[in-house]
């Protein structure tokens, strides 16, 4: 007999997320993603000056605070086809990178490693075997036996109070926990010690964009970072040469811990390379553009039809028609309504936002989220995408760093793991960690142009917008940390007239589309694991492998319907 399953919350995501799924002799059957918040920011934009819609927009989103503003002021730059300052790109790219590679290390030491890494078994290792353990695969200087056994010791220190502290909670024990007492101490080693680093991250935000979270330095037209080789008063060499050292103590962890440990961990749980394949159309925007109109970019982008790397189509350009055209949104499933009926997919130019909120309804509407499409269908994005598509448009660096995580996994697992193993859910994971090995690269080499761009002379940032009278169209785009973000506004003499917000998070976790056809995590959870419906970690793996956040997909929470049983999946946040 089947057996209904909500998880609502789901906790250590962004926003408010509830699973359903339908298990059947330990497998789950059917699943529904449902967005549980809304708060209308698209409708809060109409009428007013696309040069603020930057600044609004980037609340949508607590944890990605920097993409929607790049995004937004894309758009308008789009639709002026303003130019902006090469020096802009450069800080506006090291931004974008260093708020990316915070976001990933979060994401697996602290948001989602304890589906994986059982705390309280580190209490049984032996500290000296874990810490030889660490040091054989890598260098990292804080892999030394006092400092294992110091963690360990603190971790007593907290159970023997009979307190987790921020551990409570976790489901320590599951029968689907398989790592041996010494690799889970070596995870929560490196987990508190990517507490720390994860700040240099956000002290390289802070410099470049004014604050963080929720950066105060973008303008349509560049950037509001004056330039100067010796003033005190901006951003002068000298603060640069501090963002430099931040960025190779980033590097250090980033290649020698955070890799490492996922190919180490992804080896020891080699079977979930079979769980979470799901949909295999992958969608990925070029970023990290290289001039001042976007037409080069550093990492590319396109788009992979059935997890065939040579069916890649790039996506080319800022504006790129073939983006442009492919992109649409349903509601049918959604609690909105549109006006022509909701059996039909709006281009976002023409997109609406009226909210209808019914009940949870397995078959109709039960979601905040719309249902985005390509060229009619669902899509996965992010890190994987990225990878994959990074990878068919024949980018070394991705290469480089994917073909040593395949064979580390290998070496560990003892077994040849190749780049098919990457369509699961602990694929989503190496995926990630490849993606940041190669992000970190490139944030030192923008760093590197920029400084040269100034040693020539050119410290401009800004270009001036001008908006004529009547209408005009754009699109920015951005390839944010959980994948192809894009805004699109109508700007009618002067004011936006429409805008719409097309996030990583809505192609994910979308609702079934107009053609009843499930979102990613919808299809990702199909045949997923469940030993203990009461305990359900395997939905857990599986949805936190994409790193939700509910807050930017739906830019009200309600009480939830009819559950056989509903748990609260918690640990730490
Ligand atoms: Ni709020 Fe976000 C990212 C955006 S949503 S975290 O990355 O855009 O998926
Ligand atoms: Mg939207």
């Amino acid at each position: 007999m089947s057996k209904r399953v909500t998880i609502d919350p789901v906790t250590r995501i962004e926003g408010h997320l509830r699973v359903d799924v339908e298990v059947d002799g330990g497998r789950v059957k059917k699943a529904w993603a449902s967005g549980q918040m809304w708060r209308g920011v698209e409708n809060i934009l109409i009428g007013r000056d696309p040069r603020d819609a930057w600044a609004i927009t980037q609340r949508i989103c607590g944890v990605c605070t920097t993409v929607h503003a790049m995004a937004s002021v894309r758009a308008v730059e789009n639709a002026l086809q303003l130019e902006i300052p090469v020096n802009a790109q450069y800080i506006r790219n090291m931004i974008m990178l260093a708020h990316a590679i915070h976001d990933h290390i979060v994401h697996f030491y602290h948001l989602s490693a304890l589906d994986w890494v059982d705390v309280v078994s580190a209490l049984k290792a032996d500290p000296d075997k874990a810490a030889e353990l660490a040091q054989s695969l890598s260098n990292w200087n804080g892999n030394s036996k006092a400092e294992f056994r110091k963690v360990q010791e603190k971790l007593k220190g907290f159970v023997g109070t009979g307190q987790l502290g921020i551990f409570t909670n976790g489901y320590w024990g599951h029968p689907a926990m398989k790592l041996s007492p010494e690799v889970n101490l070596l995870a929560v080693v490196h987990y508190l010690q990517a507490l720390e680093v994860q700040r240099y991250a956000n002290k390289i935000v802070a410099i470049l964009g004014s604050k963080s979270p929720h950066i105060q330095n973008v303008a349509v037209g560049g950037v509001a970072n004056p330039l100067s080789l010796n003033s005190q008063s901006v951003l002068t060499v000298e603060r640069l040469l501090a963002v430099k050292e931040w960025m190779l103590k980033l590097d250090d962890f980033v290649k020698n811990v955070y890799l490492v440990d996922v190919a180490a961990i992804g080896a020891f749980y080699a079977d979930w390379t079979k769980v979470g394949r799901g949909i295999t159309d992958y969608l990925c925007v070029p970023d990290i553009p290289l001039d001042g109109k976007g037409t080069t970019f550093a990492l590319p982008g396109g788009y992979i039809e059935g997890g065939k790397l040579d069916s890649f189509k790039p996506i080319k350009t800022f504006g790129d028609q073939y983006f442009v055209d492919g992109v649409s949104e349903a509601v049918k499933h959604s609690w909105y309504d549109y006006k022509g009926g909701n059996n039909q997919s709006l281009h976002p130019y023409k997109g609406e936002t009226t909210p209808n909120y019914t009940d949870f309804q397995d078959d109709g509407k039960y979601s905040w989220l719309k249902s985005p499409t390509f060229y009619g269908k669902p899509m996965q994005v992010g890190p994987l995408a990225r990878v994959l598509n990074m990878l068919a448009a024949g980018h070394e660096p991705t290469k480089k760093y994917a073909t040593g995580a395949l064979d580390l996994v290998s070496s560990i697992a003892g077994t040849t793991v190749g780049l098919d193993a990457m369509h699961s859910t602990i694929g989503r994971h190496a995926a990630r960690a490849v993606g940041c090995a190669v992000q970190s690269d490139e944030m030192i080499k923008q760093w590197d142009l920029l400084v040269t761009n100034m040693a020539k002379g050119d410290l401009t940032t800004f270009n001036k917008p001008v908006f004529p009278k009547g209408e005009q169209m754009g699109v920015g785009f951005h390839e944010a940390p959980r994948g192809v973000l894009s805004h699109w506004v109508v700007i009618d003499s002067g004011k936006i007239a429409n805008y719409q917000c097309v996030v990583p998070t809505t192609w994910n976790a979308a609702p079934r589309n107009e053609k009843d056809v499930p979102g990613a995590y919808e299809a990702c959870l199909l045949d997923n694991p469940v030993a203990d419906p009461e305990k359900p970690l395997e939905v857990l793996r599986t949805v936190h492998s994409f790193d939700p956040c509910l807050a930017c997909a739906v830019h009200v929470v309600d009480e939830e319907q009819r559950p056989v049983v509903t748990v609260t999946a918690a640990a730490s946040c």
